[in-house]
């Protein structure tokens, strides 16, 4: 195993405490896809099951992974498609994909003789960290923008007993913050520029062939600081490289038009530039500045895949679909994957393959829910007030 910068090809030893190249340039972890071991038979599915492709010998674990997979009976005939899966992500132990990143990354730390760690987060990344912190006996330390944070998601930072650190500014302003602490402080940065997380996050890869048996042809999920889609990306592509498929999805890539500063430079082919003010109502991708675009670029372009955006309208519109014709409730942000396919539809073909990745779990978000719903007056206790009201 051996840490290289994706712009150079540098490489350096990954018992350094690393996160970018010399030449500034993202770095990614080479494992010896040689030792690799084939355990794809659709059973006992864990993260740790794919152990022998995490490049981590300690393990911090909550058990997390092997998160369901649901075929959509009902939306798929609504929109006229064969094939449709959810693979959600909210069943992780904090509610969402970040775990995955987090066993690695605390592992990777506790490797490294760390004994704090930080990061910077729209919600989710800090619930995880503080969790996987509080695991491990370890102290973290989370910043997170003012008054743009989910509740639920404060709350899980709370009570696993980390050190909440609002700070006057977004997600962005935050991470820069964060790796200049990380580096004066001596403490362990655990945001998605750590190589590490990803490593952890790539299983979604493993676990979406292992439950199907097959590579579908679209994987389409949200984009925010865009490591997720770098991840699940070089998951595919070490399960190609060792041999254990044949073909390669399409990664899709969705923002929240309101901070979509990846896909406005897709559509228009020109270089990305960030965003100085992001907004949306998913607050979990308000995102101006996605520290992972180089990976997450090169993940859409090598795949034929896309970058596009949606509106809060329709990322509202989706999150009410999947819950009340599926049964699934996940937070806004999670719901851009469905808009962002009913957006395409008309670029999908009807027999293709298509799974979405919905991210979090729609417990952490419920003012959005409440927000747009008055409650009925109550009713006297009786029948007949109860058959008024039918
Ligand atoms: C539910 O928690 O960035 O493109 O600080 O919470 O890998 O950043 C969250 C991101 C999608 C985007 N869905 O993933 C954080 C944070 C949910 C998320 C994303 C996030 P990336």
């Amino acid at each position: 195993m051996i840490l290289r910068c994706i712009e150079c090809g540098k490489e350096y030893d990954p018992t350094e405490v690393r996160y970018r190249c010399e030449c500034g340039g993202l770095l990614e972890v080479l494992v010896d896809l040689d030792k690799v071991e084939n355990v794809f038979d659709g059973k006992n599915i864990t993260l740790w099951k794919y152990e022998s492709f995490i490049p981590v010998e300690k393990r911090v674990s909550l058990n997390e992974g092997g998160t369901p997979i649901y075929r959509l009976e009902n939306l798929q005939t609504e929109l006229g498609m064969k094939e449709l899966y959810v693979k959600n992500e909210g069943a992780n132990p904090t509610g969402s994909f970040k775990d995955r990143g987090m066993t690695v990354g605390v592992s990777k730390a506790l490797e490294l003789g760390m004994d704090k760690v930080i990061c910077a987060s729209t919600g989710n990344t800090s619930a995880s960290l503080a969790a996987y912190a509080a695991k491990s006996s370890i102290k973290a330390y989370v910043l997170v923008p003012s008054g743009k944070i989910a509740l639920g998601k404060l709350a899980q930072a709370i009570v696993y007993g980390a050190k909440v650190v609002p700070i006057r500014g977004n997600f962005d302003d935050a991470l820069r913050v964060v790796v200049e602490a990380s580096k004066e402080l001596g403490v362990y940065m655990l945001n998605s520029i750590n190589p590490f997380r990803l490593e952890g996050q790539k299983t979604i890869a493993f676990e979406i062939f292992d439950q199907l048996g097959f590579v579908p042809d679209k994987v389409i999920l949200p984009v925010g600081n865009a490591g997720n889609i770098s991840a699940i990306w070089k998951g595919f592509k070490e399960l190609y490289e060792a041999g254990f498929i044949n073909k390669l999805p399409q990664m899709i890539g969705i923002q929240a038009e309101g901070a979509s500063p990846l896909a406005k430079a897709w559509k228009e082919r020109r270089d990305f530039k960030s965003l100085k003010k992001p907004e949306t109502v998913a607050t979990a991708i308000r995102i101006g500045n996605p520290a992972n675009w180089p990976k997450a670029w090169r993940a859409v372009e090598e795949s034929g895949g896309v970058l596009e955006s949606v509106t809060d309208e329709e990322i509202l519109k989706a999150q009410k679909m999947l819950a009340s014709k599926e049964g699934i409730f996940v937070e806004p942000a999670s719901a851009s994957s469905l808009a962002g396919l009913m957006k395409l539809r008309n670029e999908t073909e009807e027999d293709e393959s298509v799974v979405l990745i919905t991210t979090g779990h729609g417990l952490k978000d419920p003012n959005i829910i409440l927000e747009g719903f008055e409650l009925p007056e109550p009713i006297e206790p009786s029948l007949e007030a109860f058959k008024e009201v039918l």
